[in-house]
């Protein structure tokens, strides 16, 4: 049997996140080598184990994969989790990329000085109440499914729930007006894979501190 993932990351959150999210909601085991120095990481790109010298970098089915975006949706489809046609997977692609671009936003928060902190704190929750969070309420709304696509669990269900709570973070009544979803993330958040990722002890990582930011920056001289 082939071994667990081993991931390769910081210990924030990052753009591994969403890997260690789809993993767990997958019900697969992980483990995780932190990079905790800059000499960690010349260390991987020494040993040629990093196409593009970047991280994240997952180690799985004897592959070192780079490129969050192929990891994920690598992931995705071997758990069946990336539909059942070339257009659910279209429409978990158009959900999935929404969301990622709502996160991205919110992912560089920690790492910019107070004045520009706020001004993208505004349009972030802007944006999330404005363009993404009507989306994801109108799909469910129209075909009345519990889930986004397919009327089944999907990596866009997951995604999605990553980010409303990554939201929630900047705004904690930002779904107030948005039943729907509300109702999904407690259904979403209730699959015995995804609750126990939501429980004290697990793998999920919690918002960067300062001291996570400066080790980020020193490491990535970011
Ligand atoms: N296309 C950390 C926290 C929040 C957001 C980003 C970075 C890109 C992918 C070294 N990796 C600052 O840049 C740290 C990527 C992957 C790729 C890296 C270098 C980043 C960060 C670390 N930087 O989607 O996987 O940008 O390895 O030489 O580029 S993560």
């Amino acid at each position: 049997m082939a071994g667990k993932p081993k991931l390769h990351y910081t210990k924030g959150r990052g753009k591994m996140e969403s890997i260690r999210w789809l993993l767990a909601a997958a019900g697969v085991e992980f483990e995780e080598d932190f990079i905790e120095t800059k000499e960690d990481l010349e260390k991987l790109r020494n040993d040629g184990s990093l196409l593009f010298q970047q991280v994240p970098m997952v180690e799985m089915d004897g592959m070192k994969m780079v490129q969050t975006r192929a990891i994920l949706s690598y992931i995705a489809a071997k758990h069946n989790l990336y539909g059942k046609d070339l257009k659910e997977r279209a429409w978990i692609d158009m959900y999935v990329e929404g969301t990622t671009d709502l996160m991205g936003m919110i992912m560089y928060l920690p790492f910019q000085t107070a004045e520009v902190k706020e001004k993208n704190l505004a349009l972030i929750i802007e944006r999330a109440k404005n363009r993404y969070f009507p989306v994801y309420e109108k799909a469910l709304k129209d075909h009345g499914h519990d889930y986004l696509v397919g009327n089944k669990l999907s990596w866009a269900d997951i995604h999605l729930l990553e980010a409303i709570l990554m939201a929630e973070e900047c705004q904690a009544d930002i779904l107030s007006a948005f039943p729907l979803l509300q109702a999904f993330k407690g259904r979403i958040s209730n699959i015995p894979t995804i609750k126990k990722f939501l429980q004290p002890g697990s793998q999920r990582k919690p918002p960067m501190d300062e001291k996570s930011v400066a080790r980020v920056r020193a490491i990535f001289n970011f």
